[in-house]
C-alpha cells in the first residue's frame, strides 16, 4: 500500500500548549513521524512525495481567507516584533458574536481558532500545506486504481472545520481527501473517524451533506475534549439528516466495547452505500496515551485494521492523532496491515 510523506512536517516544531493551566511542549511533536516512518519502512511500504497542488484545492472544504490567515498569521506576528509559538488568548465566545475578523492579528488568531492548544510557529503553514497535499495525492492514488492508500498526514486534521483551526489541526486532510474523491467521481463517500477525540472540523464541514457520511467512536464529550461536540444526538440536518453517527464512549473503554461500537459504524457505512471510505487514523485510542483515557493494546489495532479492511471499499487512510511516541509506530503498521 502506498505511503505518503512530506518531510516539510517537521518545519512545524518547537511549539508550546496550554495544557491543564501550564504552557508544555506542544504533544504533537515530529518525532511521532519518524517513529512511524521507521514501523512502515521495517514493513517495507513503498513511500512517495506529495503532488503539488496550488492553494486553491484547500479551497474546496475552506474559506479562501482562513486559509490566507494562516498562510500569513506568522508574518504578521514578527512584525509585531514577537517570537516563538503564536497562541490566541481571546476567542468570540457565545456572548461576543459579532462573525467580524478584526483586524489585529491577536484578535484574528483568536477569531479562527478555538482553543489555546494549537500553535502557529514559523514553518506551521508550510507543514500543514504538505500535510493537505499528502492527504490530496492519497485519495488521487485511490481515484486511479490503488486499492488503498496512507497519508501520513502531520500536523492532523480532523479539528479543523472550513475556517476554524484547533486541537493540533489548521488543514482538515480527511475532509480534503473525501472532498477530492467526490470530486473524482466517487458519489458516495464515508468518513471513519476512530481517533479518541471527536472529528468536530469534519463533522462541521459534511453536516448538511447527503452524499459524504461521517461517522466516529471516540471519547464522550461530556468529559473529554473537544468537549462541545460529538454527542449521539448530533444525526446531520437538511439533506445531510441522518448522515452524521456519533458513537461517544465512556473514558476507560477497552476492546471489547470498541469493537461493538466499532461494528455498529461499519454496518451504518455498508449500508449508506459508500463508494469510497476515509479513515481518520487516530492511534490516541492506545493505553498508554498521555492525554486520552481509552485502553486498547497494540494487537487490538491489527484487529481494527482487519475489520476496516473486510468493509472492500477503496480506502484513503490519513493519520490524525497518537501521542505516545514509543508505540505509535507499531500501533499504525497494525491498523495498515490488512491493506498492505
Ligand atoms: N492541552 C488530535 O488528536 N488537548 N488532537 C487539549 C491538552 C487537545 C488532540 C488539552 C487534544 C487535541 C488530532
Ligand atoms: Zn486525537
Amino acid at each position: 500500500m502506498h505511503v505518503v510523506h512530506s518531510p516539510l512536517h517537521a518545519r512545524h516544531a518547537g511549539g508550546v500548549e496550554l495544557h491543564r493551566g501550564q504552557l508544555v511542549p506542544s504533544f504533537e511533536s515530529p518525532d511521532r513521524i519518524d517513529h512511524i516512518l521507521r514501523a512502515l519502512q521495517a514493513a517495507n511500504a513503498p513511500i512517495g512525495l506529495p503532488r503539488d497542488y496550488p492553494i486553491e484545492s484547500l479551497h474546496t472544504v475552506h474559506d479562501p481567507a482562513f486559509v490566507a490567515f494562516l498562510r500569513t498569521a506568522y508574518a504578521r506576528w514578527q512584525e509585531e516584533g514577537r517570537s516563538g509559538s503564536m497562541l490566541p488568548s481571546g476567542f468570540p465566545a457565545r456572548s461576543l458574536r459579532r462573525d467580524r475578523v478584526p483586524e489585529g492579528v491577536n484578535g484574528a488568531m483568536g477569531y479562527y481558532a478555538f482553543d489555546a492548544g494549537t500553535p502557529i510557529v514559523e514553518g506551521t503553514w508550510e507543514a500543514a500545506f504538505a500535510s493537505a497535499r499528502c492527504a490530496l495525492t492519497a485519495a488521487h492514488l485511490v481515484a486511479e486504481g490503488e486499492r488503498a492508500a496512507y497519508a501520513l498526514c502531520r500536523p492532523p486534521g480532523h479539528h479543523a472545520a472550513g475556517s476554524v483551526y484547533g486541537g493540533y489541526c489548521y488543514l482538515n486532510n480527511a475532509a480534503l481527501a473525501a472532498q477530492a474523491l467526490r470530486g473524482a467521481g466517487f458519489a458516495r463517500v464515508a468518513v471513519l473517524d476512530i481517533d479518541y477525540h471527536h472529528g468536530n472540523g469534519t463533522q462541521d464541514i459534511f453536516y448538511a451533506r447527503g452524499d459524504v457520511f461521517f461517522a466516529s467512536l471516540h471519547g464522550t464529550p461530556e468529559t473529554e475534549y473537544p468537549y462541545f461536540l460529538g454527542y449521539a444526538d448530533e444525526r446531520g440536518e437538511g439533506a445531510g439528516e441522518g448522515a452524521t453517527l456519533n458513537l461517544p464512549l465512556p473514558r476507560g473503554t477497552a476492546w471489547a466495547a470498541y469493537a461493538q461500537a466499532l461494528d455498529v459504524a461499519l454496518r451504518a457505512i455498508d449500508r449508506f452505500g459508500a463508494d469510497a471510505l476515509v479513515v481518520s487514523l487516530g492511534v490516541d485510542t492506545f493505553e498508554d496515551d498521555p492525554i486520552s483515557s481509552f485502553a486498547l493494546g497494540t494487537a487490538h489495532f491489527v484487529e481494527m485494521g482487519a475489520r476496516i479492511a473486510a468493509l472492500r471499499r477503496p480506502t484513503v487512510l490519513a493519520q490524525e492523532g497518537g501521542y505516545a511516541v514509543e508505540a505509535i509506530g507499531a500501533n499504525v503498521a497494525g491498523v495498515l496491515a490488512a491493506f498492505a
